[in-house]
């Protein structure tokens, strides 16, 4: 059986922005005949508030937080009650004094269930001010730069690149790559998983999930929700 697995921001949506409408409606028509699994670095809030309850509650499971919190038809099965501890919080505090781009607004350190989601322009920020900020970064790499940072620091957690504006946090090996593991054991064996990311690359969040998707299963990494858009719409 194929089992077709989005990330959320940057693949479905622009990074925290609403479905584009024409697609939301194409998209709940196509997937009614097919299992659908969406494996977010985002919340369970943010992750509605932006796909819509109906596109969420159709899926047969919701992925949050890199695959930390699992809903099933919209039910809840499982949580991992990690919670980010005090030396993470300090570096975190650091990067915030340290980080060359001088603009902040607020809600720097976002805990999730399983994962902590750190911005230096602070998840308050305006659509420019994230803009700005995601092009100052793709030319900076201060985000992967942190991560690294992180990841040296803390042997036993995992930080990468999520979305325009911030990096997630987790234990070690809690990643996207939970949602492959998950599906095996919980749908079959035998299913194909098709993975469609944005941050399929080193570095980005949906690189671990990629990585151990060999052929049978498929990857195809995308630039935008059009591109993904461009690519199921003749998959019946
Ligand atoms: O899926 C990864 C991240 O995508 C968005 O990130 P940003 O706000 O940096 O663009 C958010 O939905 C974030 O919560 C999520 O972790």
């Amino acid at each position: 059986m194929t089992i077709h697995v989005f990330d959320v921001d940057g693949t479905i949506t622009p990074s925290r922005l609403k479905i584009d409408p024409n697609f939301k409606k194409f998209f709940l028509e196509w997937m009614k005949n097919k299992k659908v699994i969406f494996v977010t670095g985002s919340d369970k809030d943010k992750t509605i508030e932006q796909i819509g309850s109906d596109i969420w509650n159709e899926a047969y499971a919701c992925m949050q937080s890199c695959g930390n919190h699992i809903f099933v038809k919209g039910e809840e099965v499982s949580r991992n009650p990690w919670e980010a501890g005090e030396g993470l919080i300090a570096l975190l505090e650091q990067f915030l004094v340290i980080s060359k781009y001088r603009k902040r607004t607020s809600n720097h350190i976002e805990h999730r269930i399983g994962l902590c989601n750190f911005s230096v322009i602070g998840r308050d920020c305006s659509q420019r001010e994230r803009e700005d900020y995601a092009e100052w970064d793709d030319l900076n790499k201060e985000r992967l730069d942190m991560a690294a940072i992180i990841n040296e620091n803390f042997s036993e957690l995992e930080a990468s690149v999520g979305g325009q504006i911030s990096i997630d946090i987790h234990p070690k090996g809690a990643n996207k790559s939970q949602a492959k593991k998950w599906i095996l054991e919980n749908i079959g064996e035998d299913s194909i998983i098709k993975f469609y990311g944005d941050k399929t690359e080193k570095g980005g969040n949906d690189y671990d999930l990629a990585k151990v998707l060999k052929a049978p299963h498929k990857v195809y990494q995308v630039k935008d929700w059009k591109e993904t858009y461009n690519l199921i719409k003749n998959d019946n």
